[in-house]
């Protein structure tokens, strides 16, 4: 376990909305982690639900900054990517996880870029396939089944059994990925969960299935799972921890009918510290 893990997170702010740098630096911080942050972009809300929101890609700043922290011989621990601004910004991304990361730095990519079968609307298949090498790189990946199909070509289902998901995994490994943490799978009415591939083994953590797709449930998984394992848990324990806090934060929302577009996922940060004492 790293004492002050010095983190990097590449994502968009989105201002309002409750996704990407919004949620991941109050849960990172929360995990006890220093968190440096690289805008991929400002929207003024997320894109899922919201209409004619404003957006500044962030694209052309990146080298620059990744020269400066180079410059100031500034590396990390570990690098955390979500959703990016462009096709062009995963090369810089990459360029970030080969010229910044400290020698046993670990690299996490949720390649936050669809969900429920369809891409988001800022995506389109040159993205997805761009997302590929990034992803077969990295030390972790935190794909949803829609983002694992697109990084496998494998077709998306709706309803599945266990043979469907080997094969997306057998897939990805043979890609390169290492350590996977596939979320949102279940195999039976009112249930979810998340599978959790390495070259040991797979396992899988069944949980309580509370409605389908809530906004920005991915970027506080992937946030709760990033802290929780720079903290010394294994995969496994951290994609529990992630997907206890989640569900969590989804009861806390529920009932909120103006509480549409993000899960109130403040108001169960001191559950997911009492998680974190193991
Ligand atoms: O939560 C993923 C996400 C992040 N950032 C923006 C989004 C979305 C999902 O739609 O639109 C801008």
């Amino acid at each position: 376990m790293m004492d002050y893990p010095k983190l990097l997170t590449i994502q968009d702010i989105s201002c309002v909305g409750q996704c990407s740098l919004t949620v991941a630096l109050p849960i990172l911080s929360a995990c006890g982690a220093e968190t440096c942050i690289l805008p991929s972009a400002v929207l003024s809300t997320h894109t899922a639900g919201f209409t004619g929101f404003t957006v500044r890609d962030l694209t052309a700043d990146m080298p620059a900054i990744a020269a400066h922290w180079r410059k100031e011989g500034i590396l990390f621990d570990g690098i955390y990517t979500g959703y990016l601004g462009s096709t062009e910004q995963i090369g810089y991304v990459q360029d970030i996880f080969d010229t910044l990361r400290k020698k046993d730095a670990k690299t996490f990519v949720d390649p936050a870029m669809a969900d429920n079968g369809v891409l988001y609307g800022a995506f389109d298949m040159t993205y997805a396939n761009a997302m590929k090498p990034l992803c077969f790189g990295a030390d972790v990946i935190l794909p949803n089944l829609t983002e694992a199909c697109l990084l496998t070509d494998m077709p998306y289902r709706e309803e599945y059994d266990e043979a469907y998901i080997s094969e997306i995994l057998d897939k990805l490994a043979a890609a390169g990925a290492k350590t996977v943490i596939l979320t949102g799978i279940g195999y039976q009415p009112g249930r979810t969960g998340v599978v959790v591939a390495d070259e040991t083994g797979v396992q899988y953590y069944e949980h309580r299935k509370i409605s389908k797709g809530c906004h920005g449930t991915g970027d506080v998984y992937a946030s709760a799972f990033v802290g929780a394992y720079l903290r010394g848990f294994t995969a496994f324990e951290a994609a529990k921890t992630a997907a206890d806090y989640t569900v969590l934060c989804i009861e806390k929302t529920q009932g909120d009918a103006d509480h549409w577009y993000g899960v109130k996922f403040e108001t169960a940060i001191p559950e997911l510290l009492d998680m974190l004492q193991k």
